[in-house]
């Protein structure tokens, strides 16, 4: 059996979550690869809401096995925040729930730094989501850090050390670490709980699974164009988000992937700073961002909105060989009199299709404008109650993008959601 990788295109909250929740019956492993508690996985059922920040989306089905692999950061306080507010709504995770002891923790100083680095970067800050993410995945390639096995034996000597060496950077900043005390105390109850579940090594515990015939799906968490290497750098999260991250950061072998499946918007939206060739700055941005509902759901921040980037999404496809396209948030564009999707970019008088090395004021979108469908999506159950220019809108997509689009949700909830033939 091969690992299906499932993952966002864009700048991150495609709707991973909610996908995650209606592909999961068909998987006995969910796995997360990457990131940390900078994910906020919005899942909407039986009238509740729920965000998973670090737990993986399967965990709502009896009967999966969740897993936390290698390639994710940690912070054991929020983790304890996020494991009981579940228990609190009957979820009893740790049978559910593995941990990998290879995946880094993020310590209380490292929240710190990531406000300091912030800081000291000014107007070029990143606008990240402050959970000590950057500097976390900083300390694992800069082979200092500390991981989930290492609270098994020896830890309070290893955490000193790093303590220490972090509070003399922090120091040099003159940042102000008055709320550390309190923090960590909250940490240490958080490592507590977390050792309630059992840490393994998700290397095996996966291939093991594979090679049984048991159907993995890795999680992806922020979005393709937040990726360490290929995403609008500097602008990015500090991992790699793409369909290969999820090799490194569970122990899968490539030739193990099968299928990626690909999460977009049916428009576009970005938080924090960075280029958004095509934002909207005018109305129509402001009636995306108020239909979509787009506040991000960490640090409640207006999202950034736009329209439609093919160029940008034909790169995330390229790049993580996606096999299926899955349309979310369709519903959004129900009202619109015109939709417009961008298929070129001008660079000082020159079109092209290809993502640039950089995005600045001379990168202008050049769209194509298709008629809207002006009629509420939300209550539709099958493809053949779609709207005409609906389907000329998914067709224009699918050529441009040259893969098919397989579901299309209209909706938040699991059953506003389409398979099509
Ligand atoms: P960080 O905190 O170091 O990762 O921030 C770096 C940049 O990455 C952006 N970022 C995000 N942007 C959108 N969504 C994010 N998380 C989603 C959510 C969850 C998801 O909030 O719902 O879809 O997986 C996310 N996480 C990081 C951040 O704004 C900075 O621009
Ligand atoms: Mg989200």
């Amino acid at each position: 059996m091969k690992a299906d990788v499932l993952l966002g295109l864009q700048w991150g909250d495609e709707g991973k979550g909610k996908i995650v929740d209606v592909l999961t019956p068909k998987y006995e492993v969910v796995a997360r690869f990457q990131g940390g508690p900078n994910a906020g996985h919005t899942l909407e059922f039986e009238g509740e809401k729920y965000v998973l920040r670090s737990v993986p989306s399967g965990i709502f089905q009896g009967d999966k096995v969740n897993i936390i692999g290698n390639g994710v950061v940690l912070d054991p306080a929020l983790f304890k925040g996020e494991v009981e507010s579940l228990e609190k709504s009957g979820h009893d995770l740790t049978k559910r729930l593995l941990i990998s002891k290879k995946a880094h923790l993020i310590l209380p100083t490292h929240r710190l730094l990531d406000a300091c680095y912030e800081k000291a970067k000014g107007d070029s800050k990143i606008g990240t989501t402050g959970k000590g993410i950057g500097p976390t995945y900083t300390e694992k390639v800069g082979r200092g850090g500390l991981r989930v096995g290492d609270l098994l034996c020896g830890f309070d000597e290893k955490y000193q050390q790093v303590r220490t060496r972090h509070l003399d950077i922090l120091n040099q900043y003159n940042f102000d670490c008055s709320s550390l005390v309190e923090v960590e105390k909250e940490w240490f109850s958080g490592v507590e709980k977390l050792k309630e579940f059992t840490f393994v090594d998700s290397e095996y515990y996966i291939n093991k699974a594979l090679s049984k015939n048991k159907s993995v799906l890795a999680e992806g968490a922020q979005g393709t164009m937040l990726d360490i290497d290929f995403g609008s750098y500097p602008f990015v999260t500090s991992s790699n988000t793409i369909s290969s991250g999820a090799c490194i950061g569970l122990g899968i072998s490539p030739s193990n992937i099968g299928e990626v499946f690909g999460i977009f918007k049916a428009y576009c939206t970005r938080v924090g700073s960075g280029p958004f060739p095509t934002e909207l700055f005018d109305e129509t941005g402001d009636e995306l961002r108020k239909l979509g509902f787009e506040f991000g759901s960490v640090t409640g921040r207006p999202r950034r909105c736009g329209w439609i980037d093919l160029v940008a999404l034909r790169y995330a496809i390229m790049i993580n060989g996606v096999t299926q396209l899955i349309m979310m948030k369709s519903d959004v564009l129900d009202t619109f009199k015109t939709i417009k999707a961008c298929v070129a970019y001008e660079i000082d008088g020159k079109q092209t299709t290809e993502f640039p090395f950089e995005i600045g004021d001379n990168v202008k979108p050049v769209y194509k404008e298709l008629p809207g469908w002006n009629l509420d999506m939300t209550k539709m159950q099958s493809e053949e109650e779609f709207p005409q220019e609906f389907i000329e809108y998914v067709n224009f997509l699918e050529e441009e993008l040259n893969v098919t689009i397989s579901i299309v949700s209209v909706g938040p909830d699991r059953d506003q959601t389409i398979k099509r033939q």
